[in-house]
Formats: C-alpha cells, structure tokens, sequence
C-alpha cells in the first residue's frame, strides 16, 4: 500500500514535469503520509493520542499532511521501530525511554531504579527544562538520526511472575524476569536478586508461555492490554522504574519537512503529551481494575527502603557521570 502511494507521487511529479510545472510547486502540494507506531494497540493512550495528532494535522493541513498508525508491534519491537525511523521507512515512533539509555547517556539517569519520588515529580522533570534538555540532547545527536518530539505518561513499573507474589527481596531469588533492552536493566533485576533477562516487548509472551522466563514488570495498562496475568499472575506493587515514554520523528524524514510543516508537528506533538496525560490517568484506573477481574493476585511490597538500597550499584555504575543531573533532579520540588 506504501509502495502504491509512492508511484502514485512520482506519477504525479512527472505528469506535472511535462506541463511545464517545476517539482517543487508539485511537491509542496504533495500529500504527506506520516508513517506512526507503537507496540501497544488501538485504544491505548499513546496510541490514540497519535491518532488524535493525526486528525489535527490533518484538520490544520486541509487534508495534506496525515498519520497512518501502525500499532499492536506491526512494525516489529522498540528495537526495530527505532531502525526504521533512523533510516526514514517509519516516521514517528513512540518508544520507551528506556532503550535510549546506551544512544542518549543522560537518558540513563530517568532509567535509574527509584529516581522521581513520584508521578508528580517526573511530570515536573519532564515539563521542565530538564525535559526540554535533553529532549534536545537526542535531536542533536550526531548519529542517532532521531528528533525528540515529546513525552508521555507510563506509570510505574512493578514485576509480575508465575510463581509467587514478591514481598521481600529473597521472593526475587532464582526468578527469571525480562526486563527491556538497556544493561541497566538487567543490572537493576539482578542487584534486587532475580534474574534479569534482556528480551524484546515482541517476544514475551511468547518467552512466558515457554517458561524462557518466569514473568517482566511493567505498567498496569502494559500488563493489562497485552493480557500478561494470563502467564503471570502474581503481580507486585514493586514500583522500581518509572520510565516515561518519547516520540521520537525519523531526522531524515523531519529534514525533508518545510519549516512550517516542522513547526506544525512540534507543537501538535506538544499538545499530544497533555492529551496523553489525561488518558493515562484514566486507563491507569481502568486496567487496575481489569487486572483484578482477570484473576491477577496484586499485592504491596514490604519494606521499600530495602529495595531502594539493594540498587545503589545500578547509581554507582550508571549514574556517577550524571551527578550535577542528578542533584538537579533530586532539587525539583
Ligand atoms: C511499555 C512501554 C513500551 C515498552 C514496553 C517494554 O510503553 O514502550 O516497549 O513497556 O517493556 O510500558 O518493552
């Protein structure tokens, strides 16, 4: 279907050529079809909050510009969505900070175990100047080929498994638990004292089912929509990640924008994040409320403060770079 739209352009452009009309009068007018994914499906928050930017691009575009939404993994996991908009075959991917960490170094530290005191800090940090910052720092990253465009919400991160709930750290021990692609990750599971295993989003269920591992932590809504407590149901209130998500536009694509096309979509990506918001805390509720419909065993961690000091490694490690980052993080009140 892509390929189709393709010649139909370049038939446009030649038709237009031999009347006499320079190709750039042609391709202004061009229809521009911006290729968006997501791993999660219709009707979650970030997937309809692209949806939503589509409709207003359109709207302020009469027509020109819109957004073909490819959600449920349809363009393969974070790892290859993130390929594909460096090359230019997708346009925008929503992605999870997380896997940014190894591009982006400073992105490292909102990956770290237990950095926002909670919901409302991270939205400060992100809001923020820092957000801005290093949203920036992607965009001018000489190779990483991406454009930060905005943030969104994604809760906190708790881990779910098949065989027991997790109140203390020894619940952990000999549990086999995928975590996202980023070693600090891996690093963060196994200082809490299970095992972490890198794996895709595109390849857990299927790694639950054969027992490749026991369970992954993440969201409600995560573990809710892609009906994870039907492998794992022992889901623990951990929260030891809280990880926001980014759009990320392909540089190459973004580059072959005009200036007010670019305009455009940044400010509607920024309008995107706070429609976002208001659909996450809703869905949040909702999937709280599922998960315990569908048979999950939920229950709360014991002494926090015992999870909080077993990765004071994973801050050694990951965050000694990012002390002044840090500090001013840890300073928004
Ligand atoms: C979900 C994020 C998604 C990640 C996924 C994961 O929304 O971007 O791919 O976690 O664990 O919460 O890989």
């Amino acid at each position: 279907m892509q390929r189709r739209k393709f010649l139909k352009l370049t038939a446009a452009g030649t038709t237009a050529a031999l009347s006499g009309l320079t190709s750039s009068s042609v391709f202004a007018q061009a229809k521009i079809v911006i290729k968006a994914t997501d791993v999660h499906p219709t009707g979650y928050p970030t997937v309809a909050a692209v949806e939503a930017m589509g409709k207003k691009l359109e709207a302020a575009s009469n027509g020109r510009i819109s957004i073909q939404m490819f959600p449920s993994m349809q363009l393969g996991g974070e790892k290859e969505m993130i390929e594909q908009a460096q090359v230019g075959a997708l346009q925008i991917a929503r992605i999870s900070v997380g896997p940014m960490g190894p591009l982006v170094p400073e992105f490292n530290v909102f990956n770290l175990p237990f950095v926002f005191r909670d919901v409302g800090h991270m939205e400060k940090v992100i809001d923020g100047e820092i957000g801005t910052d290093l949203l920036n720092k992607l965009t001018n990253h000489p190779t990483a080929g991406l454009i930060g465009l905005c943030y969104m919400n994604a809760g906190v991160r708790n881990v779910y498994n098949s065989k027991r709930p997790i109140k203390d750290l020894a619940d952990l021990k000999g549990l086999k638990i995928r975590m996202m692609g980023n070693p600090l990750f891996v690093d963060t599971m196994n200082s809490l004292g299970g095992n972490g295993v890198a794996m895709g989003f595109d390849q857990l269920i299927n790694g639950m089912q054969t027992g490749v591992v026991d369970g992954a932590e993440n969201n409600e809504p995560s573990y809710d929509s892609g009906q994870h407590y039907r492998y794992a149901k022992f889901y623990s209130n951990t929260g030891h990640l809280m990880i926001p998500e980014i759009l990320v536009y392909s540089k190459k694509s973004f580059e072959a924008l005009s200036k007010d096309d670019q305009a455009l979509v940044l400010k509607l990506s920024k309008e995107a994040q706070k429609e976002q918001r208001a659909l996450w805390n809703a869905r949040e509720a909702e999937s709280r409320k599922k998960m315990v419909e569908a048979g999950a065993v939920i229950n709360d961690v014991g002494d926090k403060k015992t999870f909080q000091d077993a990765v004071k490694p994973v801050w050694e490690k990951y965050g000694a770079a990012h002390k002044a980052l840090i500090e001013k993080i840890q300073a928004i009140k």
